[in-house]
């Protein structure tokens, strides 16, 4: 309950903040984009990580609030990297499951992108495949009207929800990225990384672009640098870093 009441507070008291981790392009080498990650600077409990408040916010009704804070953040700090002469940097955010249902998103993008002069060419959906159970003609729906404003939309986690492959064949999205536990330990499971090998090629087969997640070490990267993949993310590359930071990574890292 105390929480909650926080949480009601923390968008006026500026207690969130983004923290972004990039991600890798497997065949360069370089920085390919960046995910956006929520983190509350509570005054009195310090750090709090999503897992404890993103469900907190789902069941209180105030999840669409603080997704929409989330992507006006991204595409703002986006609009400043830019003008201080980066190259654009595509940039994820997650969107609740919860929030997609309202069906409010394109909507709700399309103003932030008019706000901040975001080309939303460069931003990426992140969504969990929950979604994807109920009302699947809504969603569809809603995919389409998001894509055509120019985003791309991206299956997060995938591989621990419901969705099946002869599912996926049929959804408008871009992008999938394989859930971390596929990766944990893959350098020592000869079993494990030919299932994950057969995954990115599958979705491969149906044009979608490949994300590994949790690659946190240099075996791990080794390993799935020779699979059909476009995209590493993951320790081994960085934590997520609050924006100072990530600016310094990428320029020691360029
Ligand atoms: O960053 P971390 O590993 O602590 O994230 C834990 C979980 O919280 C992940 O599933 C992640 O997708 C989710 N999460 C992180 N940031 C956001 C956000 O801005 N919005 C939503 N809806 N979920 C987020
Ligand atoms: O569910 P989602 O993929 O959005 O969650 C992203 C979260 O995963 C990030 O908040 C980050 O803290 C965490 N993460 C990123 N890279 C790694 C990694 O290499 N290993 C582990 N265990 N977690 C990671
Ligand atoms: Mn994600
Ligand atoms: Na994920």
């Amino acid at each position: 309950m105390q929480l909650e009441n926080g949480l009601r507070s923390a968008i006026r008291s500026g207690e969130f903040k983004l923290h972004y981790q990039p991600k890798m392009a497997i065949d360069t080498g370089r920085i390919s984009g960046v995910e956006a990650l929520i983190r509350w600077y509570h005054p009195n409990l310090g750090l709090i990580p999503p897992d404890r408040f993103i469900p907190l916010a789902e069941t209180s009704g105030m999840i669409a609030e603080i997704d929409a804070w989330v992507i006006r953040e991204a595409c703002r700090q986006n609009r400043i990297w830019t003008r201080q002469g980066m190259q654009p940097l595509p940039v994820a955010v997650n969107i609740s499951g919860r929030h997609f249902e309202q069906g409010e998103l394109p909507q709700l993008i399309q103003s932030i992108a008019a706000e901040t002069g975001m080309d939303l060419r460069l931003l990426t959906l992140e969504i969990t495949e929950g979604i994807f159970i109920r009302n699947h003609d809504k969603v569809v729906a809603q995919l389409e009207a998001l894509r055509s404003l120019g985003l791309r939309v991206s299956i997060d986690d995938f591989g621990t929800g419901y969705s099946s492959l002869n599912q996926l064949q049929r959804l408008p999205v871009d992008e999938v990225k394989l859930d971390r536990t596929f990766m944990k330990g893959i350098a020592n499971d000869p079993k494990k990384s030919r299932i994950v090998g057969a995954i990115a090629e599958l979705l491969r087969s149906l044009q979608l672009h490949v994300v590994v997640e949790g690659i946190e070490t240099r075996e791990d990267y080794r390993y799935i640098e020779k699979l059909q993949c476009e995209e590493a993310q993951g320790y081994w590359l960085s934590r997520p870093l609050p924006a100072e930071q990530f600016i310094s990574f990428l320029q020691t890292h360029a």
